[in-house]
């Protein structure tokens, strides 16, 4: 696998699944896989999770790990072609990528979409030039438009999870008070969909999804229809996605704190698992006693951000021995 941003990307699923049994019961079965190899991971944007949990997946397999916090202590970064670099930045991605490449074998990076140019982030323009100028396998830890590590995930959880063969999976936005990138809502119901389960997609209108992730996964305008007997409510915010008016893209459009998912809406679900890939604002995305109710998930799934780290990072290895 030299690139890790869509399910696709990964091959089949269900054999991906099973490595992360395999690897859940023994994670260091591969550890021989990454002697002497480097991973560099590239934070542009903050992280608990991704970077803890992918620094432990590189060394369950042996690989030796440098991070890099683009904006702490290394020189700030031009993103654009042809511009005339006399202002704050003072070193471009095109020399800054092959020369970090020339350290690593594989590389990881986080950088979030930006909100204001919807083209720009969804054609993924600052992973892109890692893959273009790189020549590394490079993954996604979160880009513009994708959050694939979380969503693969986010199904172990779910598979680990079910009581039933086709579970119904609710994603559902909730508000916030900043604007949030799409990537986590995108991955979530691409994955879903290449996975097993009953998936519906709840939203104020004006958030629609970009089909290249939510397909025709059916969508319910009613958040109280929408969780009747859900198996596991997945909550996130995000801002406009821009499919439906474009010139609303990246934009905040409602602070219903009825969104806010709390006992009143988990009342009508099949006793449903709670998710929610973190970091959460409490009595905002949701109450208390939903999240720390015993259906809770939030920090299995995120303990999970290991394993699925682990596969990815060995499926690129393979292909690099
Ligand atoms: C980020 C987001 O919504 O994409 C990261 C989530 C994993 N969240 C925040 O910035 C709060
Ligand atoms: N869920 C997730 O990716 O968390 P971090 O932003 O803390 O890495």
């Amino acid at each position: 696998m030299q690139t890790f941003l869509y399910a696709k990307d990964l091959g089949n699923l269900s054999d991906a699944l099973a490595l992360a049994k395999e690897i859940k019961a023994n994670r260091y079965a591969y550890e021989h896989l990454g002697k002497r190899k480097t991973a560099l991971l590239v934070f542009f944007n903050n992280s608990l999770r991704t970077r803890l949990s992918t620094q432990k997946a590189a060394r369950n397999l042996g690989l030796d790990v440098i991070v890099l916090d683009v904006n702490q202590g290394a020189w700030k970064l031009e993103t654009e072609r042809g511009v005339i670099m006399d202002g704050d930045k003072s070193e471009h991605l095109l020399e800054a990528i092959p020369v970090m490449a020339s350290f690593c074998d594989i590389i990881g990076v986080r950088t979030f979409a930006g909100l204001t140019n919807r083209q720009e982030d969804y054609t993924e323009h600052v992973l892109n030039q890692f893959i273009r100028y790189s020549g590394k396998p490079v993954f996604s830890m979160e880009s513009a438009t994708a959050h694939p590590l979380q969503a693969l995930a986010d199904l172990i959880t779910i598979e680990e999870h079910k009581e039933t063969k086709r579970p119904k999976v609710v994603l559902t936005w909730a508000p916030h008070p900043k604007a949030l990138p799409q990537a986590v809502p995108n991955s979530f119901a691409e994955w879903m969909r290449a996975g097993d389960v009953d998936l519906v997609v709840t939203h104020p209108e004006g958030y629609e999804l970009d089909p290249l992730f939510v397909g025709d996964a059916r969508v319910e305008y009613d958040q109280m229809k929408a969780f009747e007997g859900a198996d596991f409510i997945y909550a996130k915010n995000w801002s406009c996605p821009g499919v439906t008016c474009p010139e609303n893209y990246g934009k905040i459009l409602c602070q219903d704190r009825s969104w806010t998912v709390t006992e009143r809406q988990m009342a009508v679900t099949n006793d449903a698992h709670f998710m929610h890939c973190l970091p959460v604002r409490r009595n905002v995305i949701v109450s208390d006693n939903v999240i720390e109710s015993p259906r809770s998930l939030v920090i299995p799934e995120a303990a999970n951000r290991e394993i699925s780290a682990t596969v990815v990072l060995k499926k690129m290895l393979d292909a690099i021995q």
